[in-house]
């Protein structure tokens, strides 16, 4: 059966879920959920917290990034995308719950404006938050290649996340030279966003909703 990817143009978040199905080879499509008043009423009613992305498969409905890939990867045939051995796979969530709990949090945090008290403190509780990262997060990882191995496995995934808002976001310019000082993170960020399953995603995402390329011409 058929994964659908309920999201608009604009959430990356989604961009997780596009890798996870395409890593896994599975049948999947977009949907964009967004109209012109803001997302669609039908997908409202769908889930309680109103945010894309969500997941619709065997007639049901999972939401949260991270949830739906641990679902795709049960769900879904192909290669793991967690470690199989037990204590790795521990691991593996622990620091996926340290990405979106602790980093995408302090990431939160840094809208504050550049120059204020709250903005310097906001910078100060990320960088330490990394430099934890950048001592211990591959401690379990795959011995060589990303924290998977040699494909993305759900923790390069879910930090991929972190690296793209660095990478994209204008006004996180102060945040991303912070990756400068904890060289295992600046790698692992490089190798990711240069992936093609990362590009290749973004890119379908991207063009979800773009008119048949032939009205381009
Ligand atoms: N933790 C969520 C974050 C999802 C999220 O923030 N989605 C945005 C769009 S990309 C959204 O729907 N925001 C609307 C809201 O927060 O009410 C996840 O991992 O899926």
């Amino acid at each position: 059966m058929i994964f659908e990817v309920l999201t608009t143009a604009s959430c990356r978040w989604s961009i997780r879920n596009i890798v996870a199905l395409r890593e896994k080879q599975a049948a999947y499509t977009l949907v964009d959920v967004a109209t012109a008043a803001g997302k669609a009423p039908w997908f409202l009613a769908l889930t309680p917290f109103g945010k894309t992305p969500g997941l619709r498969h065997a007639g049901e409905i999972v939401v949260e990034s991270r949830e739906i890939n641990e679902y795709v990867d049960a769900a879904a045939p192909g290669r793991a995308l967690l470690p199989s051995d037990p204590l790795r796979r521990s691991w593996a969530r622990i620091w996926n719950g340290y990405c979106d709990e602790v980093l995408m949090r302090c990431i939160y945090r840094l809208t504050a404006p550049v120059g204020t008290p709250e903005r310097v403190d906001a910078l100060d509780q990320f960088d330490r938050a990394l430099a934890r990262a950048d001592r211990h997060v591959f401690e379990h990882a795959a011995a060589d290649g990303l924290w998977g191995g040699e494909q993305p496995g759900l923790t390069d995934i879910c930090y991929w996340t972190v690296f793209d808002v660095l990478a994209r976001v204008e006004s996180m310019a102060d945040a991303r030279h912070l990756l400068g000082h904890h060289p295992t993170l600046q790698r692992w960020s490089e190798r990711l966003l240069a992936h093609p399953s990362f590009r290749v995603a973004e890119a379908e995402l991207v063009a979800m909703s773009a008119p048949p390329s032939a009205c381009l011409h």
